[in-house]
């Protein structure tokens, strides 16, 4: 029932990409300052607590990844040499390049992923996707648009609710997928949530209750200008960030207690460069006056949400900006519901549940936004693998693409049940 549409490969948008964003000849991924990949690394440092790994982010290194106490971080040589300074243990260095290089094939195909992901969808297979949502679901699915990235990409949206073209009185539920440009499983997991709800309406009877009392939001990719960047040579950059000027992590750039708290980087080449201002990314401030315009009568009718990242299978919660459960804008009975939905949905897909700043400590992102601006049950789910040996960990092969989407299913109806409560 929930098998997935083919996509439609469009070799004249393909073809069309080359011609409009030439690409270098040599093989390998274009140096982008201090980022560049050619000079970064990736370490395994044990032994780490989220006060540790703040740490580390805040020398400017970046943790890609945690499982139980051993991170994966992502640093220059200068941002090793400081982390050693610092006493901290960098084991398994491997060069990003050479991560990059075993990944992407002989063979390229500009503008398009690689062989072994073709199964993955780029910019316009995924609009093409939701096209073809829409055409066979037209009672219960509408597309539009929240805005355009820095680069003038257009950012859809997918709605779906019976009566789907009036604003009901019911709650509504927004997932979100692919901040960060090199995670592109999220974009997958956004199709899936869009196919599922669809593809089983109105046979499936429980997808039927979520339709016909919900208004979904699904968007598939928050960054698009990034996400195409990353593959649009036809190699695999490891791109994290926007694409204005260095690059703004969008991810940081959010406004609730923006840059407050030394969860986000002030060096435009850093990866989790916050921005020279909340909103200053065109993407966020998309994705702002989107969820702003959800406020109807002075009620924000999204009442959850899910944003959805890789790697490390995590269930987060709001605050990332402080590792008090109870603070300002958070009461302990809101924080016990987070911690119990959030534990509830980790039971079914096998994530570890924490609060976001158990990870380590962020300011500026979505969550907190979510939850501190708007009262929104606000998820940040990090997904497959657990463990990824470093760059590696953001390209699974998309014969995964099944496995891995379909392991948030009753996550997702949990939440599109609570945000009834
Ligand atoms: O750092 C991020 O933006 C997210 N992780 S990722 O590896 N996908 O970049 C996690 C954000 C959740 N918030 C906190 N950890 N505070
Ligand atoms: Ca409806
Ligand atoms: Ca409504
Ligand atoms: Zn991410």
């Amino acid at each position: 029932m929930f098998s997935s549409r083919r996509k439609a490969v469009t070799v004249a948008a393909a073809a069309c990409l080359v011609l409009l964003a030439p690409i270098q000849a040599s093989g390998s991924a274009e140096p982008t300052g201090a980022t560049a990949a050619q000079d970064l690394a990736t370490y395994t440092v044990p032994n780490t607590d989220s006060k540790a790994r703040t740490e580390i982010n805040r020398i400017g290194a970046q943790v890609i990844a945690v499982s139980g106490a051993v991170a994966t971080v992502e640093a220059t040589p200068a941002q090793a040499e400081q982390l050693r300074a610092a006493g901290f243990v960098l084991n398994d260095e491997t060069k990003v390049a050479d991560s990059l290089k075993r990944i992407n094939p002989a063979q390229r195909v500009p503008g398009d992923f690689p062989p072994g992901y073709e199964g993955y969808h780029n910019l316009d297979e995924m609009n093409a996707e939701l096209d073809a949502v829409v055409k066979d679901h037209p009672d219960i699915a509408a597309k539009s648009s929240i805005g355009k990235s820095f680069q003038g990409r257009d950012i859809p949206v997918l709605k779906i609710s019976d009566n789907v073209g009036q604003d009901e009185d019911e709650p509504e539920v927004l997932f979100d997928c692919n901040q960060h440009a090199r995670e592109h499983l999220t974009t997958e997991m956004c199709l899936r949530i869009a196919n599922r709800l669809t593809d089983g309406y109105p046979g499936d009877q429980a997808i039927k209750d979520s339709v016909d009392n919900r208004e979904i939001w699904i968007i598939p990719v928050v960054n698009a200008d990034g996400s195409s960047y990353d593959v649009e040579s036809g190699e695999f950059r490891g791109w994290r960030k926007n694409r204005q000027d260095a690059g703004t992590d969008l991810n940081r750039n959010w406004g609730y207690k923006w840059g407050c708290c030394g969860g986000s980087d002030n060096d435009p080449n850093g990866e989790t460069y916050r921005g020279p201002a909340a909103w200053s990314a065109p993407e966020t401030a998309a994705m702002r006056d989107f969820i702003d315009s959800r406020v109807v009568e002075g009620v924000q009718q999204i009442k959850a949400a899910i944003d959805f990242h890789t790697y490390s299978e995590l269930v987060l919660w709001p605050f990332g900006h402080t590792r008090d459960d109870v603070t300002e804008g958070m009461t302990q009975k809101e924080y016990d519901r987070f911690a119990r939905v959030g534990g509830e949905m980790a039971k079914t897909n096998g994530y570890t549940p924490q609060q976001s700043s158990d990870l380590y400590i962020t300011d500026g992102d979505s969550l907190d936004w979510m939850w501190g601006q708007h009262k929104i049950l606000a998820y940040t789910f990090e997904m497959y693998p657990a463990n990824g040996g470093g760059i590696d960990g953001f390209y699974p092969p998309d014969d995964v693409i099944e496995k891995e989407t379909a392991r948030n299913d009753a996550a997702v109806d949990i939440l599109l049940r609570e945000a009834g409560a």
